[in-house]
Parts: C-alpha cells; structure tokens; sequence
C-alpha cells in the first residue's frame, strides 16, 4: 500500500495542519444539518464512505489503467464520518499519474424534483487543482460510452470541502447511474469526495384553490369610467402556486388570461374570471362589474350655420376632444363637412363650436360628434340660413 500523508511530500506540519482541517470538518457538518432542516427534500440516495471498500453496488473502473482508482475508505480529513473516497493525480514516492479513474454508483430512478449533491474538496491546499467531472449513464455502465450526459466540471482550488449541487430534472422517471470522473489532472494531489446524496422534493398538500382579484385602472367620474379601463387580474395561491387563470368579458366565452387587456367601448360590463392552481383546485368563479359612459352630450342649433354645443357632464376636463359636423341634403353647394379639435372641455362646462359658411337649400340632415358623443338633428336649409333644428 502506498504512503498516504495529507500533504504531497512534506509530513513536518502535519499535526498543524490537522487541527486546523478537523475544525474546517466541523463546519461543514454542521452546513449539512442545516441544509437538511431548510429543506423539504428526502433522500433518495445516500452515501458517506463509511464502510469498507467500495460501497455495496458502486463500481470503481480504473479506465487509464494504471493500477491507482478510487480509495474509498480515505480517512485523512473527511467531510463527515471517518471516511470518504479520494483518488490522485501524485503518489508520494510514486509520482505524478495521468488518472481516468471513475467511481459509478448503483442505478437509482430519479424524478422531475431530484437533486445530486456531493461534498469535495483536495487533500493540500498547495496542490489542490484536480479537475473531476459528474457523469450520467441511463443506460449501463461501460465506461465512457453508456455516459452520455456531463453534468458537472469542477477543477478543485483548495482544501476546504464544499457542496457541488447539479439539477437531474432531465432525468424524470428514469434509471441513471451516476459517475464521479477523475481526470484531465497531473502532478497534483488527492482530490476527495464524501456525502453523495440524491434528494427529491415533495410539493405540500394544497386543497386550497387560488385566489384571484379584479383591478380596474382608468379615469373616473363618480363610479362610472369615462375612458378606456385597463383589466387586471391578480391570482394568488399560498401552497403549490397558481397554474392559470381564466376570464370571461360580457358573455363571449372564457379565454386564459395572459396579460392586462383593455376595455373601450360605453356601456355597462361584467368580467367573470378564476384561477387554477398547480395541484388542480379550482377557484369559485368571481366576478367584477363596471360601467364606461360618455360625458359628452351634444345639442345642435340653427341659425347662420350650424352651431354645436358640447357639455361635459365629467368631474374632469375632457382634453383633446376631436369634433365634426355633417350637413347632408341634396341641394347643399358649400360646408357640407366642418371639423377640428377642442384643447379642453372644461368639467361641469361646455364648448361651443360653429360649423363655418354653408350655402344650399332644401331638407338637411346634421350630424354631430364630439368625442365619444354623437347627436342627429333635421331641419331646412335656406341658403346659408338653417331653420327648425
Ligand atoms: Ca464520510
Ligand atoms: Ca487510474
Ligand atoms: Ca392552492
């Protein structure tokens, strides 16, 4: 059996030395507690090191050849335990190696929650830079061609043992074996590995549907919108957290709600909407109702020309208010069309616009619209003169 010091060369300081990592050992116990009580996660599979040799199932494939692999009672400075397993790049009084040494737990069936995670660490701190790669096979374990998937490279940088984390979502529902590949390393040391654990999570119970809200956003006079209104649905789920949610405006069928949606046109409305959560626990339908009016009304009169007059019923300025007027007949020569734009209708107020020179005669139809307003009115054209409207 070869030498085995924890440091390359050197055993002067060695007791220094491991005072110093069994305090380090400590504290990385202790990480691992706290992990495990954060977390909802329950092992799938575990492995410390602890016995002896190879742990029951795994394989030690030594594909350089060389004769050195995997040690898997290493008991210099664990991360747990007593041991873990370790495998080197140098050999006191052997040399440097060209490791391509791979250790391949047995077969486990990993799920769309599965978690790896592993402890590693070098065994000297002035020659720590082993590179070691994760490996899946869901297939056999020939190596390397039944692992197809790498999943985790890690080039080691010092002597403290960390916790590597790599996702095995991918690998939902099947069997894998996993490989932890030493290798591409020369004339460093021992890099170590300890407390393997594969973890799934499991999602709480929920038997409680969502809960999903209704937000209007737009101009307001009274209780009644004056303008487009922005919908907003809002849906929340406390446990396995909301799948989607559905909605239905004024009767034309439920749809998936995917963003805030607009809605324009002047009358009363009525949304109904619900939420599904992840665990498929359907929310009462509810329901969010709103009128939109329009605060402009138009009252049309005679006279030289066709004049309007535009009130705001609105507790606020109407600005920008596009307006037109139409006079229509069959006799009518000149200002069939007038239109423009009125900066602002004051609120409670309102603006009167005139429709300029119009020249014909006979039977006239107006038509005016200001804003959201529109107003008829029918009377009699007398050259430029408009009677009876
Ligand atoms: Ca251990
Ligand atoms: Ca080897
Ligand atoms: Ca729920």
């Amino acid at each position: 059996m070869n030498q085995k010091p924890t440091l390359k060369g050197a055993e002067v300081l060695l007791i220094t030395i491991l005072m110093v990592l069994s305090t380090m050992v400590v504290s990385a116990s202790t990480t691992i507690q706290q992990e495990k009580n954060q977390a909802t996660a329950f092992d799938i599979f575990q492995e410390g090191f602890e016995g002896v040799g190879v742990p029951t199932g795994w394989l030690n494939v030594d594909s350089d050849g060389d004769s050195y692999e995997w040690e898997c009672d290493w008991t210099y400075t664990p991360n747990s335990g007593l041991e873990c397993a370790a495998s080197a790049s140098y050999i006191n009084d052997i040399g440097p190696l060209t490791p391509d040494n791979w250790l391949i737990t047995p077969p486990m069936t990993t799920s769309a929650t599965s978690t790896l995670t592993y402890w590693v660490a070098a065994q000297d701190p002035s020659w720590p830079a082993d590179h070691l790669e994760v490996w899946i096979s869901t297939t056999g374990t020939t190596v390397p061609g039944d692992f197809t998937d790498q999943v985790d490279d890690y080039i080691e940088s010092d002597d403290i043992w960390k916790l590597r984390t790599v996702d095995l979502s991918n690998y939902d529902g099947q069997a894998v074996h996993i490989a932890f590949r030493h290798c591409e390393s020369t004339n460093w040391y021992w890099i170590k590995i300890d407390d393997i654990e594969v973890t799934d999570v499991t999602l709480p119970d929920d038997i409680t549907p969502p809960e999903t809200t209704c937000e209007l956003i737009g101009e307001m006079s009274g209780d009644d919108y004056i303008g487009d209104v922005t919908v907003t649905l809002i849906a929340t789920d406390g446990e396995s957290g909301v799948n989607y949610t559905m909605y239905d405006l004024d009767g034309t069928g439920f749809v998936e709600y995917n963003a805030p949606f607009i809605v324009s046109d002047i009358g009363d409305h009525a949304i109904e909407f619900y939420s599904v959560d992840n665990a498929g626990n359907i929310e009462d339908t509810q329901s969010c109702t709103f009128s939109i009016i329009c605060p402009l009304s138009i009252e049309i009169t005679g006279g030289m020309g066709v004049t309007i007059t535009i009130m705001n019923s609105a507790s606020t300025d109407m600005i920008d208010v596009d307006w037109s007027i139409t006079v229509d007949g069959i006799f009518v020569i000149f200002g069939k069309e007038a239109t423009g734009t009125i900066a602002a209708i004051p609120a409670g107020g309102t603006t009167v616009v005139k429709s300029g020179f119009v020249l014909g005669i006979g039977p006239v139809t107006i038509e005016a619209t200001a804003g959201c307003a529109e107003a008829t009115s029918s009377g009699l054209l007398l050259l430029f003169f408009f009677l009876g409207l």
